[in-house]
């Protein structure tokens, strides 16, 4: 079996790539170039894994890749993901969260209609929340570019289903994070920030909203359910996430507790970092996965965090030690 992913670079496409080698997949990855190769997180795969360059703003990149690799499984994971940035860059975040979703299945029902696409949907889309928990049934109401351009994104890939019968999957998936999440989106930024006041390398961490509740699962988990959605026997809508929410203050306690550091000390919020519309409180029911799917996450938030809380600690004390 051969596999597709788009945004292979990021945080899912590198857990992803590791799931499929580990099912014995040939798993081909699109790059986009640059002038500098940023591969951190599949430095350890690169030898196991086909990089091949293209660009979700390139309708003609997409065909030929598909052309060249005839892959059985295709996952676009691509996008402008940061959701302040959405706000600064709304019509390039359209043009890869939105339109670049269009460009990729245009190219799967110009070269090939059976090949199995995965989109990448999120929990941004219920933004100002209809109705808790989240389930595939909760109306959308997103409240950044961002969502916006995700929504576009999710029933572009329905349209192609009911319009093509192209295998085309949604999966909403609800905030999942690891030691490999950038660096911007809160989990990591303190996660970071802690490793970083611990060893005496920073006296203060700036944040934003910290009464925002968040949904938060483990990426490693996150990925099973993409592979399990393009599985099945019919394309479907898949909302993956814990069902259970915490704070951006719970989040703040738990990581400054796992280093023996107590958070009200340190920790300042900078009005600044606060966004022009909220998402306020994100929870997910994945009842419809567990069932159809057999998904369930391993995980836990508190087990998570302190993963990266011991992941952020080895790395600045490794960035110390290459000082000396
Ligand atoms: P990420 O770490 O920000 O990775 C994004 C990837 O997209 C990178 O590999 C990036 O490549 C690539 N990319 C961006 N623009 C591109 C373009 N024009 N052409 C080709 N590649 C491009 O994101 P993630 O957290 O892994 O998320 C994966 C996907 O799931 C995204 O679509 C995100 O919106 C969605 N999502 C994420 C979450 C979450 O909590 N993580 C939840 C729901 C949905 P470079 O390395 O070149 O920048
Ligand atoms: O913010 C609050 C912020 O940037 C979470 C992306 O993967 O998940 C992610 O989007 C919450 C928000 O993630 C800071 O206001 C407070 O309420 O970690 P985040 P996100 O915006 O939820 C969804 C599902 C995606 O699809 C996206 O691609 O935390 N918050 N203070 C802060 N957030 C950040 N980034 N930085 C702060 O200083």
């Amino acid at each position: 079996m051969k596999a597709l992913i788009t945004g292979i670079t990021g945080q899912d496409g590198s857990h992803l790539a590791e799931f499929l080698l580990s099912k014995g997949y040939e798993v081909f990855g699109m790059v986009r170039r640059s002038s500098t190769e940023k591969f951190d997180r599949i430095n350890h795969i690169i030898d196991k894994i086909k990089l091949k360059q293209g660009d979700l703003l390139d309708q003609l990149s997409l065909i030929r890749l598909i052309e060249e690799i005839q892959p059985d499984e295709m996952y676009n994971l691509a996008a402008q993901s940061f959701v302040p940035t959405s706000w600064q860059q709304p019509v390039l975040t359209a043009e890869f969260d939105a339109v670049g979703v269009t460009r990729i299945l245009e190219a799967i029902r110009l070269v090939d209609k059976k090949i199995k696409f995965y989109q990448a949907s999120s929990s941004e889309m219920f933004g100002k929340t209809q109705e808790v928990p989240q389930t595939e049934k909760t109306p959308f109401y997103p409240r950044s570019p961002y969502g916006v351009a995700k929504v576009y994104g999710h029933w572009i890939t329905v349209n192609y289903r009911e319009s093509y019968g192209i295998f085309g999957c949604s999966g909403i998936l609800f905030n999942h994070e690891s030691p490999r999440r950038g660096l911007e989106f809160v989990t990591r930024k303190v996660t970071d920030g802690v490793a970083k006041i611990k060893l005496g390398l920073k006296d203060k961490l700036y944040l934003g909203n910290l009464d925002a509740q968040r949904d938060w699962g483990y990426a490693g988990d996150y990925v099973e359910s993409m592979w399990l959605m393009l599985q099945q026997k019919e394309p479907d809508n898949y909302v993956i996430a814990t069902g259970i929410s915490h704070s951006v203050k719970d989040l703040v306690r738990v990581a400054f507790e796992s280093a023996g550091l107590d958070w009200q000390k340190y920790v300042k919020v900078d009005q600044n970092l606060v966004r022009p519309a909220e998402v306020d409180h994100l929870l997910g029911d994945a009842s419809y996965a567990r069932n159809k799917l057999g998904w369930q996450p391993k995980v836990s938030f508190e087990e998570m965090i302190k993963m990266m809380v011991e992941h952020d600690l080895a790395l600045q004390q490794k960035i110390l030690k290459h000082k000396d």
